[in-house]
């Protein structure tokens, strides 16, 4: 049985874990009433087959043979799903800990069905290539998200490591989470657990090597509303992640990223 964590730490508490771990969990970001609506309104997009926005269809079945699927961009279609990425206390809490107003990048919509598969361990800003600073997560949990359905796992401080490069064809499989490029570990720490209740919101850095459990439960649906983020000074982002918006859903100017980074001249970035 998991034990899901209270809500104890105060703003100041949860600044420092972020810096110190690369992660932090905090609550009630969004109303009861938000969470039900963001809860109907996938609910009714994936009966759908994701046709109900204007602009199209942007149902992702990322491995059919897993069960495994998410909405990609739906802030993009949607002004419902906008207004969920730029709500004013993500918005507030995310100027908390990066210190700068945050730029909205990119939104995903995770169902995450009993018998779904895990996410491969990774780090987010190796598909965003958000440069000078990293990107950061708003992951907000939808049901309460356990070690049974597939809660996050992170490895604590490795938002301090550079971002791991592809070495080669050999993709390391780590635990059951499916596949990863991520071929070494910062083995002396092991990555560890988060589990988080229903509306809880968990922040983590662009660097940080997270990936999630399997769904080994037949019964709960492990769904999460995400938003990718990067700061006011960004230069540069993959060319997935435009138009960016500020927190008033104004687009702004950022340059597609050029290459030249850490995994050289041919990457570009992808879509996560
Ligand atoms: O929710 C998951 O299972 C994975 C999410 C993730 O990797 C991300 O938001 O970067």
């Amino acid at each position: 049985m998991n034990i899901l964590p209270a809500k104890t730490d105060t703003r100041a508490e949860l600044q420092e874990r972020f810096h110190r771990d690369g992660y932090c969990v905090d609550d009630e970001l969004f109303s009861e009433s938000e969470l039900q609506e963001i809860e109907v309104f996938f609910e009714d997009y994936k009966k759908q087959g994701g046709k109900v926005f204007d602009g199209g269809s942007s149902y992702e079945e990322i491995d059919a043979t897993q069960r495994q699927v998410r909405a990609m961009h739906p802030h993009r279609y949607s002004q419902r799903a906008m207004a969920w990425l730029t709500n004013p206390n993500v918005a507030d809490m995310l100027k908390f800990l990066l210190g700068k107003p945050a730029l909205g990048a990119q939104t995903m919509y995770y169902y995450k069905p009993p018998g779904a598969k895990g996410q491969g361990m990774h780090q987010d800003n190796f598909y965003l290539v958000a440069t000078p600073a990293t990107c950061i997560a708003a992951w907000t949990a939808i049901d309460d998200a356990t070690l049974e359905n597939g809660c996050l796992y992170v490895v604590p401080g490795s938002h301090k490591h550079a971002i791991s490069c592809p070495e080669g064809e050999k993709a390391e499989r780590w635990m059951n989470y499916g596949d990863s490029h991520i071929t070494k570990f910062p083995r002396e720490t092991k990555p560890i657990p988060v589990p988080v209740r229903r509306g809880q919101t968990m922040f983590f850095s662009g660097n940080l090597i997270h990936g999630s459990g399997p769904n080994r439960t037949t019964d709960r649906y492990r769904r999460t509303f995400i938003g990718h983020y990067v700061d006011e000074s960004t230069e540069q982002l993959g060319k997935f992640y435009h138009p960016v918006v500020n927190m008033r859903q104004e687009v702004v100017s950022v340059a597609e990223y050029a290459g030249g980074g850490p995994c050289g001249d041919g990457w570009k970035g992808a879509v996560h």
